[in-house]
């Protein structure tokens, strides 16, 4: 996240951070049930296999997880199948852990409202360098037509959604990917899942365009299908 700031701990509960064995934090994700995370299809690229990888919940500090941190093998990565790693588009896929963990997910019943507060959280990079503590950044959600006047070369497609802050001060980088977007309802009420990190041009630029996220909401059909076939229909 550039220009963030350190976030308060435990106040981000749905962020899990996906690491491989050999190189730490690989990727951002989102807990929405007990079972079951979200991230980024392109965050598996070339490293399908469950084994490798484990799922951390409850972590502020990636240098000091604590007593409230849970880790979590996984079970099974479901890549979206039409997942299209040139355009990037689809870019999302649903994790298995191996066993429940003990935290409560984010509402994930997105109806967005043009007037929520935004956040994206995240342990990417942050211009001069990697943090060791959670990031939080305030962004807004802006319209397709308006996101896709930035990008000559890519299609803003309606499986992905674009978010900043006004002056392009606020974004997500490299080490976000797969991480929450989420917005409060204007009363101060739920929060709901909309995004989760995708690309963008460069981090953080007014003129390059703002960060793309995946669209959960047009995803979440095909997120409870396969929560439902591999909770009830395999082994
Ligand atoms: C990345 O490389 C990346 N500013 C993530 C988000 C953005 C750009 C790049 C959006 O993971």
């Amino acid at each position: 996240i550039l220009g963030g700031r350190v976030s308060r701990r435990g106040a981000w509960p749905w962020q899990c951070s996906l690491q491989s064995g050999q190189s730490g934090h690989v990727c951002g994700c989102v807990l929405i049930a007990r079972r079951w995370a979200l991230t980024v299809a392109h965050c598996f690229e070339g490293r399908e296999s469950a084994d490798l990888w484990k799922v951390v919940l409850g972590l502020t500090n990636l240098d000091h997880p604590g007593a409230h941190s849970q880790s979590r093998g996984v079970r099974s990565i479901i890549v979206h199948p039409r997942y299209n790693r040139a355009v990037v588009d689809y870019d999302i896929s649903v994790v298995q852990l191996d066993s429940e963990v003990r935290r409560r997910p984010p509402a994930s019943v997105p109806l967005p409202s043009p007037d929520s507060y935004c956040y994206i959280t995240g342990w990417g990079h942050m211009g001069n360098r990697m943090p060791f503590k959670l990031q939080e950044g305030e962004v807004r959600i802006i319209s397709l037509s308006q996101c896709q006047s930035y990008f000559d070369m890519k299609t803003i497609t309606a499986r992905m959604l674009c978010a900043g802050y006004e002056a392009g001060t606020v974004d997500s980088c490299m080490g976000d990917s797969g991480g929450p977007l989420v917005c409060e309802e204007p009363d101060g009420g739920r929060w709901t899942l909309f995004g989760l990190t995708s690309w963008g041009s460069v981090c953080f630029s007014k003129v390059l365009g703002p960060g793309v996220y995946s669209n959960v909401t047009h995803f979440t059909p095909w997120i409870r299908q396969q929560i439902y076939i591999h909770t009830y229909l395999s082994d």
